[in-house]
């Protein structure tokens, strides 16, 4: 692999031959990272990535387009068929710029947005301060009733909402693990007048895969995506519509010329080879291999006593309190695991009191390790090790574990294939 890049240019050949070393080896429980399947890749590395193709199919500002157009066609069509939506927009290049050109879209300067709490569980791009977003339009943040149950205060956000008349009622999330009550978003939104919007970034898969609810058949207008994490396709955006002509032209508009130029073909064509791998009955299996795998974790740190936030998960992610149950920052977690060669992130806990580089919590989850054939037995083991290195913190613990990572990860090699 990777000839080429080895005979002329040796220095990023050796980053990507550690990379690959790294991957094969190690556990990745980043929730929002997975393996993408080879046909994906070659896709990436295909001479799409030469073309430009400002427009969209059959409406394009530059000529040549006979072979793009069909791959940007085969791209919506799929999206559509997976997600039950009405239309689709494959050209956002990450879930940031589908968000972004989802408000612009939706959206004048100075109106009112509700979305959750970062941290809560929401998203930078749900209006955190640090974003420029937040110069342009008004967030105004949701919070969980309860921690320790994930319960979201359904009355307190109508309350609310009928005080700041929000333009856009946002769900979704990157760290809260637990279904949300889309009837009541999608409730709160038409009694306000607002466009109920997801982000399905994180559980994207578990949609497709029919192992989670469909926020559409909920009464939700648009749905924004990210098409790698649990989808498993190339990094890169989506933005859905359900019905609404009108609110799918203007994301048109918004995506392009709003915000993108030339949009990325290769990348169109690995997404429409993601929606035809997530079609195919084997994807549902394995949506419902990666609840399973985190129910048999969630069920090794329940038996330890640690602080699960909302007490475990029923979705594809934990995020665990290690300050309060273990007695580590989330910061030194990270780094005792990955020395482990268990990779997650360290993520800040609802109202953490501890700084954002080092807060008191972690976040793992199963996307990519269920992507490498583990099943429930495999998974809980990798919870009993992460508990051993971050309860013994020597040198030989870590040791042992990572001597054991190796075993599982080189027994589950990384598929390049869904079939
Ligand atoms: N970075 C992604 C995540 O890890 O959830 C969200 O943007």
């Amino acid at each position: 692999m990777y000839d080429f890049i080895e005979r002329e240019d040796p220095e990023i050949f050796e980053a990507l031959a550690g990379e690959e070393k790294r991957q094969a080896e190690g556990l990745e429980l980043i929730p929002s990272e997975n393996y993408v399947s080879r046909a994906v890749k070659e896709a990436m590395a295909s001479s799409l990535t030469n073309k430009y193709s400002e427009g969209y199919p059959g409406k394009r500002y530059y000529g040549g387009q006979e072979f793009t157009d069909k791959v940007e066609t085969l791209a919506i069509e799929r999206a559509k068929q997976l997600f039950g939506a009405s239309y689709a927009n494959v050209q956002p290049l990450g879930g940031a710029n589908a968000n972004i050109a989802m408000y612009f879209a939706l959206l004048a300067p100075g109106d009112t947005v509700l979305g959750m709490d970062l941290s809560h569980g929401g998203h930078l791009t749900h209006g955190h301060p640090v974003t420029y977003l937040t110069k342009i339009f008004n967030f105004v943040r949701y919070k969980m009733k309860n921690v320790e149950t994930g319960e979201i205060d359904y009355d307190e956000m109508r309350r609310v909402a009928r005080e700041v008349k929000p333009k856009i009622v946002l769900a979704g999330f990157s760290a809260y693990p637990r279904e949300l009550d889309y009837a009541q978003f999608a409730d709160i939104a038409r009694e306000v007048g607002a466009v109920a919007v997801m982000d399905i970034a994180h559980i994207a898969g578990l949609i497709a895969g029919r192992a989670a609810k469909n926020p559409f058949d909920y009464g939700f207008d648009v749905m924004t995506s990210t098409t790698h994490k649990t989808l498993r396709g190339p990094r890169g955006g989506l933005i859905l519509t359900r019905e609404s002509e009108e609110i799918a032209k203007k994301i048109d508009k918004a995506v392009f010329p709003g915000f993108q130029g030339g949009p990325h073909m290769h990348q169109i064509a690995a997404k429409a080879i993601a929606f035809q791998e997530a079609l195919h009955p084997a994807f549902a299996q394995y949506a419902k291999q990666i609840l399973l795998n985190t129910k048999a974790m969630e069920a090794v740190f329940k038996k330890h006593g640690a602080r699960m936030i909302t007490g475990g998960s029923d979705n594809h992610l934990i995020l665990l309190d290690v300050w309060s149950s273990i007695g580590i920052s989330g910061g030194e977690a990270e780094i005792l695991l990955d020395r482990a060669g268990i990779t997650l992130n360290k993520n800040a806990v609802a109202d953490d009191t501890r700084k954002p580089m080092d807060p008191s919590g972690i976040r793992f989850g199963t996307p990519a390790i269920t992507t490498r054939g583990f099943r429930e037995a495999g998974s809980a083991r990798v919870a009993e090790l992460m508990l051993e290195v971050l309860t013994k913190r020597d040198d030989a613990a870590v040791e042992h574990a990572r001597q054991e990572v190796k075993i599982l990860a080189l027994a589950h090699p990384i598929p390049e294939s869904l079939y």
